[in-house]
């Protein structure tokens, strides 16, 4: 009898527990609600499974319990309990994976006009690059990475001398346009993570891997690295700002291209 009703007060537990819980998602800044979704759908379906059982365990505790002169019935078969309970379980099964697999196709398929960002990670710090007036990113690779090109960009790329490039610094981002994020990493696995924007990917050495979000509301928000890269992992921190467009243009004015990274150098080699 106590235990069934620690089983019950469990299970009442877990449910207050939910409601007065302070730990929640983090206000959402951009188009993947999605994203909460479907771990509500697998909250929820895991949620009642769990009450379920428990409380199915008080049940039988308190109406199998002992009696003198009572004897369990022993039953090793019992083909209709057994078709519902695979039949229930394929189905909440279904019913967890099904709406992942739908948000997946979404959050690969990069909508037409969206601007490209690229995003590189390195032990343990942030880089960006955007691409300049032409609209493109200039080919980029790992070996080409120098003192005065430290994303590596390929130098003959006509398409990359007005990258404009943030080292270390915030990305700002203009609200409500899409953006593409290009995760490169010259090192180790990294991940960006912004809890808000409810999207993140690994970034994996020589390949580039991607994803795409439109930031809905303006605000400052913090970039996570949210995979384990050396003893600096924590403090692998960044921020992205969203603004609006005419914020984000004087932002962009001011930042520095590929092409006047270079120039001192090319100055230097020459005297
Ligand atoms: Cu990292």
């Amino acid at each position: 009898m106590p235990i069934a009703i620690v089983l019950g007060l469990v299970v009442v537990g877990s449910v207050l527990f939910h409601f007065l819980s302070p730990w929640w998602f983090t206000p959402i800044a951009s188009n993947w609600g999605y994203i909460d979704d479907t771990i509500n759908i697998t909250f929820w379906i895991t949620g009642a499974v769990f009450a379920a059982v428990v409380l199915f365990m008080a049940y039988c505790l308190l109406r199998f319990r002992h009696k003198p002169g009572r004897r369990a019935a022993y039953e090793p078969e019992n083909r209709r309990l057994e078709s519902w309970l695979a039949i229930g379980t394929a189905v909440g099964v279904a019913a967890m994976l099904a709406p992942g697999l739908v948000v997946w196709a979404h959050f690969i398929r990069v909508p037409a006009g969206a601007t490209s960002v690229e995003v590189v990670g390195q032990q343990w710090q942030w880089a960006y690059r955007l691409p300049g007036k032409d609209g493109r990113l200039g080919a980029a690779d790992t070996r080409e990475v120098n003192d005065t090109n430290p994303l590596g960009i390929d130098p003959n790329d006509p398409n990359g001398r007005d990258d404009v490039i943030v080292q270390g610094g915030e990305l700002h981002l203009p609200v409500g346009k899409p953006v593409a994020l290009l995760l490169r990493s010259l090192d180790v696995v990294h991940d960006f993570f912004v809890p808000e924007f409810r999207a993140k990917m690994d970034m994996i050495p020589g390949s580039v891997t991607y994803y795409w979000l439109t930031p809905t509301r303006t605000g400052s928000f913090e970039v996570l690295c949210a995979e384990l890269c050396g003893v600096g992992h924590p403090y692998m921190r960044g921020t992205v700002v969203v603004e609006a467009e005419a914020d984000y243009q004087a932002w962009l004015a001011q930042q520095q291209t590929f092409e006047q990274m270079q120039a001192p150098a090319q100055t230097g080699a020459l005297n």
